[in-house]
């Protein structure tokens, strides 16, 4: 009998880590997880649906004893770190801890395989965010990184870790990956806050985290190149399954303001924003003269990444990897699926 690739996901509970189980599961991998107990419930929400066809293994990236045991009883053939503090504007309240997590968690999974799995094929979760403020645009792997965040921080220290390793031998990859959202997307980053809070006012619901019937927003001028989720996570299977490690960006290529994304959310549930004002007292009303957006200077953050626009050639080029999600698909399913849930 044939055994079954074992892949060994960490963040598993999160967004990607959701779809690529789904994917590899597909494949006829033997799939296992990591994830750490929460004080919460909801912890397996992104998950429930593969009860019985993941195996969990309780851990965590700030501790090795934890991770040790997990590469013990799993054994991967293919590593997918995709756990991190993931939230950039939280990062520079919990600088110390992003960094625990996102860098010194990267080195502690690369002593795991050394010491269980040294033939195991590694993917790291990098980010666009590293490009910072950018130096030049489009991003490509050539773009020189300049980041300006603790995460982003980290996460270039990881990635540099990577191709250490990759030079030592090591079948490591980093894919550089650009916003990618679904209606699995965590409720606090943007896109999801928005498509939640639109629903809730298309359906008279108070917002989630105020109570108030307007929702607020930070930097509605920031630029970001925006794709599916459940399309990225075939990149990183791809670039696991190459001849030879290497890193790679993966976008859309296309790059859109927050406004943008706000107007076109809205407008798919027939919502026009007419906006007055400018900067803080900037105000978004629907076409009946409602309030549903206020700026507040809270959701800015001390230092800002203005503009990030992907060259995924290299992808399409060597991974045959291309987006199949448009934006417009992509945004109308997030609001679908939140006007659901909360129906
Ligand atoms: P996500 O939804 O926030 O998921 C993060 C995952 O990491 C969750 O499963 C979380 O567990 C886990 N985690 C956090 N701290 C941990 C710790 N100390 N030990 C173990 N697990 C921990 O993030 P995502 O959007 O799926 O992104 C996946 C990865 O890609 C992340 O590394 C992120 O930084 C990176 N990335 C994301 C994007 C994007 O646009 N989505 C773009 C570039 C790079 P809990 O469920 O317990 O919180
Ligand atoms: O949705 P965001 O929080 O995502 P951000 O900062 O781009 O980070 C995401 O993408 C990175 C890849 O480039 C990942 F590495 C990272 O893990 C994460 O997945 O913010 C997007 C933009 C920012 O410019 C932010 O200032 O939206 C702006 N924004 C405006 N109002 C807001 C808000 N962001 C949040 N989270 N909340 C707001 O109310």
């Amino acid at each position: 009998m044939i055994k079954k690739r074992v892949a060994l996901l960490t963040g598993i509970t999160g967004q990607d880590g959701s779809y690529l189980a789904e994917f590899l599961l597909k494949k006829g991998y033997e799939v296992y997880g990591i994830y750490r107990r929460g004080s919460t419930d909801g912890v397996f929400d992104r998950i429930k649906h593969l009860a019985g066809k993941i195996n969990l293994i309780c851990a965590d990236l700030t501790d090795l004893s934890s991770l040790e045991k997990a590469f013990e009883k799993s054994m991967p053939d293919e590593v997918y770190n995709l756990a991190s503090q993931s939230d950039v504007g939280v990062s520079f309240k919990v600088p110390a801890y992003t960094l625990e997590v996102n860098y010194f968690g990267v080195e502690r999974i690369i002593s795991c395989i050394k010491k269980y799995v040294p033939d195991a094929k590694l993917y790291q979760a990098s980010t666009s965010e590293m490009f910072g403020d950018v130096i030049e645009t489009p991003q490509t792997e050539k773009t020189p990184f300049n980041p300006i965040s603790p995460y982003a921080k980290a996460k270039l220290q990881s990635h540099e870790a990577i191709e250490r390793e990759r030079k030592k031998g090591m079948f490591a990859c980093a894919g550089i990956l650009f916003n990618h959202e679904s209606p699995r997307r965590g409720i606090g980053f943007v896109t999801r806050k928005f498509t939640d809070g639109i629903a809730r006012i298309k359906l008279g619901l108070p917002q989630r985290e105020t109570g108030e019937d307007y929702l607020e927003l930070g930097n509605l001028n920031a630029q970001r190149d925006w794709g599916f989720a459940g399309d990225y996570v075939r990149a990183m299977y791809l670039m696991l399954q190459q001849d030879k490690p290497q890193d790679f960006v993966i976008a859309t290529g296309k790059t859109r303001t927050v406004r943008e994304f706000v107007e076109i959310a809205a407008d798919s549930i027939g919502i026009k924003i007419i906006w007055k004002n400018k900067g803080l007292k900037e105000k978004g009303y629907d076409q009946n003269g409602n309030k549903i957006i206020q700026i507040n200077e809270k959701y800015f953050r001390p230092n800002e990444v203005r503009l990030l626009q992907g060259d995924a050639t290299k992808a399409k080029e060597e991974l045959k990897w291309e987006p199949k999600t448009s934006f417009e698909t992509l945004v109308f399913s997030m609001v679908k699926e939140d006007l659901k849930r909360l129906k």
